[in-house]
């Protein structure tokens, strides 16, 4: 078993078991002329996130330990796109419509892709959803559960939307999350603040909370195995 410095309390996961979830890592929500560009947001504040869950990608990719990238999208006939999430926003672009970089959230669209630094390898697992949480509308729990995986490690955007959508899922379906502080990122700070301190509110009634430096060096206590976990 592996132990990481975390709040509420330490998170201990065994490595045969746990999968790092990307969630959403788009050019869409990252990269000036995308979705959340639209919206009024300031994307560079996002940005922060990205060196950090390199560092977790790699040791990740260093074990042979499942990697899971999450995009948000949808078909480009936008039949999976309800009334109720086209029309939030500012209504001159809205999902679907052309931006600086294809059809915002559009699946198939420059933005709708996964930033370089963070582009999944061959391998990994790349998981289209048209929603916020991960799970909903998508087959995420069938593979967690193929593998056998009841441990996750959460890095992704934005904290309040996205990632809390799916750490709140993860739970109600009996998966165990640590969620790290500095690989996930939002475009209010105060939203991070607050959706980090919720998740691991109530003896960590949601999940863990933890650093990515904090997980580095618990990992490297642990011996680096190439092979996939059985
Ligand atoms: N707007 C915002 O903060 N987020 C989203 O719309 N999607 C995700 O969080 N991925």
């Amino acid at each position: 078993m592996i132990e990481v410095q975390a709040e509420p309390q330490p998170f201990v996961f065994d490595p045969g078991h746990v999968a790092l979830l990307c969630i959403d890592f788009q050019r869409d929500f990252l990269e000036t002329g995308g979705f959340g560009e639209s919206l009024g947001n300031d994307v560079a504040r996002l940005r922060n996130a990205i060196a950090p869950t390199q560092a977790v990608l790699s040791a990740f990719r260093e074990r042979g330990w499942t990697v899971i990238h999450t995009r948000e999208g949808h078909r480009p006939d936008l039949t999976d796109l309800f009334p109720a999430k086209r029309d939030r926003g500012n209504p001159s672009l809205r999902i679907g419509e052309e931006g600086p970089m294809g059809r915002l959230l559009v699946r198939g669209s420059a933005g709708h892709e996964i930033v370089p630094e963070l582009a999944p390898q061959p391998g990994e697992v790349v998981l289209d959803k048209p929603g916020k949480g991960s799970f909903y509308a998508t087959d995420l729990e069938t593979i967690l559960r193929a593998r056998g995986i009841t441990s996750l490690v959460v890095a992704g955007v934005t904290t309040e939307v996205c990632v809390q959508s799916t750490v709140r899922e993860a739970n109600d379906r009996g998966f165990e999350s640590l969620v790290l502080s500095d690989c996930t990122g939002s475009y209010f700070p105060e939203f991070h603040a607050s959706a980090l301190a919720m998740f691991a509110a109530q003896g960590g009634i949601v999940g863990w909370v933890g650093t990515s430096a904090d997980l580095l060096d618990a990992l490297e206590q642990s011996p680096v195995r190439t092979e996939k976990a059985e």
